[in-house]
């Protein structure tokens, strides 16, 4: 399908500054001509505008709530003009709390269109924080309880007066810090989490076939990559490294079997922070793996 980037330039979810730049990061990595050598249709609206990162301390367990809607309302608007007019949506973090506006869009365009919804959440982290948990504050760290309902109204309401999506939609990959109070939520909600000491038991390949269960012709997959799913080794251009994560080839095959199911109607490439990296090094192993999502592969399969 045609496909449609929209950046989004804002760090105002994080811990860290500099999460802002990943949309240029990803651009200047070289993610539209990759896309365009593989056939694709491809539009760039460019970077949205929101407010600027005040640079504040958490207020009542959140840091720049206000801001933080304001940049999901703009990109729950542009994700869904681009789901209308048919085309694919790749939000380019910009931090993960961003995710509430793209896969809120992603969310109601499926009910409106009848199919149904399964969203693979790569991630290092599980994203489950509430005001309550968090240690931090950073909404990066809430994104999948608002999508579930759990959290302010501002957020949980974004889409619509209903929550989101359910959290049976969701299969996380690679997660491996997770907070005491935010697991005891995992828990309780019945989160499908793959986590890493899963994948070393069953393998990437069994993990990935585990994930895909239930998927139909009917099925809109939706993937939100947080980059700091990956090991920093291959990817240290992120504000929160986590050791411990797959590797190049993991990584690649996560993206290959996506590739494969060809179900996958809309993407987030998240938390790329080129301050924290050499080289945009980290903007190009997105980049590659991305090209992977769109089926790009070796010889053997071609
Ligand atoms: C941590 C970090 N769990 C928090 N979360 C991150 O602050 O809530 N998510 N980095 O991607
Ligand atoms: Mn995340
Ligand atoms: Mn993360
Ligand atoms: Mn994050």
């Amino acid at each position: 399908p045609p496909v449609s980037l929209i950046g989004a330039p804002t760090d105002i979810g994080a811990g860290k500054r500099g999460a802002g730049l990943g949309p240029d990061a990803l651009r200047i990595a070289g993610l539209p001509e990759a896309l365009r050598a593989r056939g694709i249709d491809l539009e760039d609206i460019g970077n949205l505008a929101g407010p600027a990162n005040p640079w504040q301390k958490p207020v009542d367990g959140f840091r720049h709530l206000a801001e933080v809607v304001a940049w999901n309302r703009e990109v729950y608007e542009a994700s869904t003009d681009v789901l209308e007019r048919g085309r694919m949506p790749i939000l380019l973090g910009g931090d993960h709390c961003l995710a509430i506006g793209s896969i809120g869009a992603v969310a109601r365009h499926c009910q409106r269109i009848g199919k149904k919804l399964r969203i693979l959440w790569l991630d290092a982290h599980a994203d489950f924080n509430t005001h309550e948990e968090t240690p931090s504050g950073n909404i990066h760290g809430m994104p999948v309880a608002c999508l579930c309902g759990i959290g302010p109204r501002e957020l949980t309401e974004l889409s619509g007066p209903s929550p989101a999506i359910r959290v049976d939609a969701v299969r996380q990959i690679g997660i491996r810090s997770v907070d005491a109070g935010e697991k005891r939520l995992v828990k309780q909600h019945g989160l499908e989490v793959y986590d890493m000491r899963y994948i070393d038991e069953l393998g990437m390949k069994n993990v990935m076939l585990q994930a895909f269960e239930g998927l139909d012709a009917d099925t809109h997959l939706h993937v939100s990559f947080d980059v700091d799913f990956l090991d920093p080794s291959i990817a240290p251009g992120v504000g929160t490294t986590v050791p411990g994560g797959p590797n190049y080839r993991e990584a690649q095959l996560v993206m290959e079997m996506i590739a494969d199911t060809g179900l996958m109607g809309s993407l987030d490439i998240m938390e790329l922070n080129p301050l924290l990296d050499k080289r945009n090094r980290t903007g190009k192993v997105a980049v590659d793996l991305v090209e992977s999502l769109f089926g790009k592969s070796t010889l053997m399969r071609d």
